[in-house]
């Protein structure tokens, strides 16, 4: 590596760092909206105090009594129940950190450097005190997402990121990254992504970078490629990318930029022959392989970059920013995600500048995505997961029987307040000419501000919300018109196979793959039918028609029989289902086999479910549970965890038990390790990783080591009784 010039950035090291005070962070929710303030006197402390949620997700010690362990399924889940009470925010959701990805915080660091805006102090020490968690302990760097090995995507980007929050390059942490990212080529050996990111950032060259060019958005929408038709991850990424690339946009050169120029590399910033690094790509970071056509049309793009018409670019950007003002007014400057929310905040000061009302709306509304956990602060993958999880323990806690105890009542009915708030309720302001999904009537993952419709939230938050209503003391808060409105939200979902996508409906041909350009992700150019989105649509219809029978009742029919044969076609031959938004074939297992329940297929008479209900059989270990590893989603065969895991153990048991599996004996056994993993205060802890997307990225989802334990627990005690088990 080249000597490194003198620093002249604020340069800090980590351990020297006074770091925040935890016991003044404080957690204020409202409308599903997410924020963490830090208290800086001991007067407001005073006033606002701590509660035992913010200790909770801040990792320090909770005030609450233990008890003996409980000795039956229904006890221990009222103890879990009792634990959660304490995680319900004043707006009756659950919160919680819903991070893991390591690509996300960096973008926002480099936005906020971009458009020099200050990251706030307390933010910084904090974001510093996170990616130093999280760095890979034994080879240095950062993966691609926390339980991954170290990339060049995520040690460059982190690497720059605790740059910019000022920690020094001579920090231990920095030297070890900085090895294992020059072991690993350098960051011109960064996937197109990191590659990006570093260009906005001035420290790559966009001569090194594949075009984006946003002319591609001034195509005929009726082409298999206008960009209309990929998944809206994708489509809303490339968009404000294909500004960006448009312009030719980077951050002016500083001191700071100089040195990670020379910091990144392993040969002299000023000798990389750039356009021989647009297709280097690390083998840490390659998981699907360009397509021999991508190449070929990046070669005829790179033609037209040079000789392209200004005219026609004009014209593209202008299309381009168009719709970027849409998605701005349609979700209330919080975007789709962070990713084209960061890209979003630097083009907003672009074009509006630093003191327009919309750019102070965007640095504001990054608040939202700012999750303060105990690891430090970072940023989360969406806007939370506030409706999916409050969803889950919902329906949980009206299985097992327990929301019809007094002691239950209040936290239920804040349950449905919240649920009832965060349905949709009309059109985004561009509705179909920012090729929205209709969305009057759909529940969103996060948040109504965010606002956008996905099939399996708008099925669980359905369920959740008939359930909810179907309770003795509940008032029926939501008219049956919004009911039926969710209820056309998914009728017009459905895929010609039978399935339903997550956002919307498939739009363009699996032939689009071969463009994907994204080196890191698998199956992202395109909505597909989802094992998951598909069985919750299901279930939820089943649950609907029990208490409408009479809404739209031919076309649910077809529907449901549609879907049905969808999800047997997707079963494999050893009975199993491939998941792609949980960990793996056991949340997709679980998914299908209770939804085949739900149009009373059962282990006695249905071959589809038999075979799932074997599989899962065949992957219990040894002390009762079940334990799956993220591998199994990158590889494509089921991958055992070390140990088993209570939230992977509640997913199979619940699955068996809706089937109705003929042997007692397994399901015990899992409850059993559920039971025996309680704390003594009524938690569960926190295992491995949880979910999954685009195959190769793994997210946590703290919540679900309450909600499915809890459900699990319910059932069984409401199927086999509640008779002593520890
Ligand atoms: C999510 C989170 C929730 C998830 C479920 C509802 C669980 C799923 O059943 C459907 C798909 C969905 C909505 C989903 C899609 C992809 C997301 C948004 C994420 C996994 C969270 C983060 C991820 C997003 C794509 C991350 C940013 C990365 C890009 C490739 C843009």
């Amino acid at each position: 590596m080249p000597p490194l010039q003198k620093i002249a950035s604020p340069a800090v090291v980590a351990h020297e760092l006074p770091g925040t005070d935890l016991t003044r962070w404080r957690l204020k929710c409202k409308e599903g909206r997410q924020h963490w303030h830090y208290l800086e006197t001991d007067e407001e402390c005073h006033k606002w105090p701590q509660t035992n949620c913010d200790r909770y997700w801040l990792g320090l010690p909770l005030d609450l009594p233990d008890s003996p362990p409980a000795t039956n399924p229904l006890d221990a889940a009222q103890k879990g129940i009792d634990f959660c009470k304490h995680l319900q925010t004043e707006d009756g959701h659950f919160a919680g950190e819903y991070a893991g990805p390591l690509f996300i915080l960096p973008g926002m660091c480099i936005a906020y450097y971009v458009t020099q805006t200050p990251i706030p102090e307390r933010w910084r020490q904090e974001m510093i005190r996170y990616l130093l968690n999280v760095a890979d302990p034994k080879q240095g760097g950062w993966g691609l997402h926390i339980e991954g090995h170290p990339t060049v995507f995520g040690t460059a980007c982190n690497y720059v990121a605790l740059r910019i929050l000022g920690l020094s390059p001579d920090h231990p942490t920095m030297v070890r990254a900085r090895a294992s990212l020059h072991r690993m080529g350098g960051a011109v050996a960064a996937p197109s992504w990191g590659k990006f990111w570093l260009t906005l950032m001035n420290v790559y060259s966009y001569e090194g970078m594949n075009p984006v060019q946003p002319e591609l958005w001034l195509l005929p929408e009726s082409m298999p490629f206008h960009p209309s038709r990929y998944w809206v991850h994708t489509r809303m990424v490339y968009l404000p990318m294909g500004y960006l690339y448009g312009k030719k946009y980077q951050c002016p050169e500083t001191q700071l930029i100089r040195e990670l120029r020379q910091e990144l590399y392993v040969q002299p910033y000023e000798d990389i022959y750039w356009p021989a690094a647009r297709n280097d790509v690390a083998e840490e970071d390659s998981y699907i392989e360009h397509h021999k056509l991508l190449d070929l049309t990046y070669a005829w793009m790179g033609l037209y970059e040079k000789f392209h018409s200004a005219s026609l670019r004009e014209k593209a950007l202008k299309r381009v920013y168009d719709l970027i003002l849409m998605e701005e007014e349609n979700t209330d400057s919080l975007n789709l995600g962070p990713v084209n929310k960061s890209m979003h905040m630097i083009i907003v000061w672009l074009e509006e500048g630093p003191d327009s009302r919309m750019f102070k709306q965007q640095v504001k509304h990054y608040n939202d995505y700012m999750w303060m956990s105990a690891k430090g602060m970072v940023t989360n993958a969406t806007d939370g997961s506030q409706l999916w999880d409050t969803a889950f323990f919902a329906q949980a806690v009206c299985e097992s029987g327990l929301a019809e105890k007094k002691e239950n009542y209040e936290i239920m009915l804040r349950a449905l307040d919240f649920i009832d708030d965060c349905q949709i309720k009309d059109h985004p302001v561009h509705y179909k000419e920012a090729y929205r999904q209709l969305r009057k009537g759909a529940w969103p993952f996060s948040t109504r501000h965010q606002g956008y419709t996905v099939s399996d939230c708008t099925a669980e938050g359905l369920k959740a919300a008939l359930c909810l209503m179907s309770l003795s003391y509940t008032p029926n808060s939501i008219p049956e018109q919004r009911i039926f409105d969710a209820v056309n939200v998914l009728l017009s979902m459905q895929n010609s196979d039978g399935g339903f996508g997550s956002y919307e409906d498939t739009r363009g041909p699996k032939l689009l793959e071969i463009i994907n350009p994204a080196e890191v992700f698998a199956d992202i150019m395109i909505e597909y039918s989802y094992v998951e989105c598909s069985t919750a649509v299901l279930l939820s219809l089943s649950y609907f028609r029990k208490r409408y029978p009479d809404y739209r009742t031919k076309e649910i029919q077809n529907v449901q029989k549609s879907v049905v044969k969808f999800i047997k076609s997707k079963q494999r031959a050893d009975g199993s289902w491939f998941g792609s938004w949980g960990i793996c074939f056991t949340y997709a297992g679980m998914f299908a086999i209770d939804s085949l329940t739900s149009v009373d297929e059962t282990y006695a008479n249905s071959k589809h479910v038999r075979k799932g209900c074997d599989f899962l059989i065949s992957k219990q270990m040894k002390d009762g549970g079940w334990g799956e590893s993220y591998k199994s989603c990158e590889t494509g065969e089921y991958v055992h965890t070390a140990t088993s895991q209570v939230v992977q153990t509640s997913w199979a048991v619940l699955a068996l038990m809706a089937a109705k599996y003929p042997d007692q004996e397994p399901i015990r056994r899992g409850i059993k390790l559920i039971m025996q993993r309680q704390q003594l205060n009524g938690e569960w802890l926190q295992e491995n990783i949880e979910g999954i997307f685009n195959k190769n990225c793994a997210i946590s989802y703290p919540n679900y080591k309450f909600s499915f334990t809890i459900w699990a627990l319910g059932r069984y005690a409401r199927i086999y009784g509640n008779a002593d088990i520890l």
